[in-house]
């Protein structure tokens, strides 16, 4: 494969297996997080090109599609994957996180795709997957504004989709149960966690999984959870 991909939240957890998976098949990519220098060790192939930017910047955003029209020649895929979750009581849950869960999980995924799709309208092909959550189709304690910003971003790829499809651009959604990142402060690698979580590549395989679909074919939606989570 000679495609580009753009892969948001890249420096840890899902964003960092989904770079490294689609890297070893022999996908460029532009890997976006503000900690981008997490992705020193493994830029050295060629393969990666770690960006120092938020998602939550208009301005970085249209730097890495131009950046990976520069600097590779085109752009075929992008992964819509950083995100960040508080939890608590409603009535305890600051004004400034709620902001930043908004800012990051849905008007990050918003910029990425308003600088992404012209380009893949134009080109006539392209695939966004956005990584969302099973709590983008279901409600918990302590999930008002986390809860809220997934099924804001839900919505948006599902509007998007109908959006892009009559011009052959794809949008596909991946909705994981529990994965053990370093999502809300934790530390992931513990023996609970095994059980319990799916691991970050086994969601970067549900990506790939998706990215693979025949030209003729869109994975509208794909849910994975570990056996052990009953949602
Ligand atoms: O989290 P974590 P995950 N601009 O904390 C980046 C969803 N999800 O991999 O900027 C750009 O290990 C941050 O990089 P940095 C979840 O909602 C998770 O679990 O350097 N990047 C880091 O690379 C999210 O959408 C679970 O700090 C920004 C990455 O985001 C996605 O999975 C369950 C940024 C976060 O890595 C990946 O989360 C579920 C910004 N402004 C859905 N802010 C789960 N873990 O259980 C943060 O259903 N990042």
């Amino acid at each position: 494969t000679n495609q580009v991909a753009i892969v948001t939240g890249a420096s840890r957890g899902i964003g960092r297996a989904i770079t490294l998976l689609l890297a070893m098949q022999g996908v460029r990519v532009v890997a976006l997080a503000r900690g981008a220098e997490e992705l020193d060790d493994v830029a050295q192939s060629g393969q990666i090109l770690p960006l120092a930017a938020t998602v939550t910047d208009e301005a970085d955003a249209q730097q890495a599609v131009d950046i990976a029209l520069q600097h590779f020649g085109r752009l075929d895929i992008v992964v819509c994957n950083a995100g960040v979750g508080s939890f608590n009581l409603l009535e305890n849950i600051a004004a400034t996180d709620w902001d930043q869960m908004f800012d990051v999980n849905v008007k990050g995924t918003f910029l990425l795709c308003k600088a992404a799709v012209p380009h893949f309208k134009a080109q006539k092909r392209g695939h966004i997957v956005g990584i969302t959550s099973d709590v983008a189709r279901r409600t918990f304690e302590h999930g008002t504004a986390y809860g809220a910003s997934k099924y804001a971003q839900d919505a948006l790829l599902g509007s998007l989709r109908k959006e892009v499809r009559p011009f052959g651009v794809k949008v596909s959604t991946i909705y994981p149960g529990l994965v053990d990142t370093y999502f809300n402060n934790s530390r992931p690698g513990s023996a609970e966690a095994e059980a319990t979580h799916l691991r970050p590549a086994d969601v970067a395989q549900a990506v790939r999984y998706v990215l693979e679909a025949p030209a003729h074919v869109v994975i509208d939606e794909l849910m994975l959870h570990p056996l052990s989570q009953e949602w």
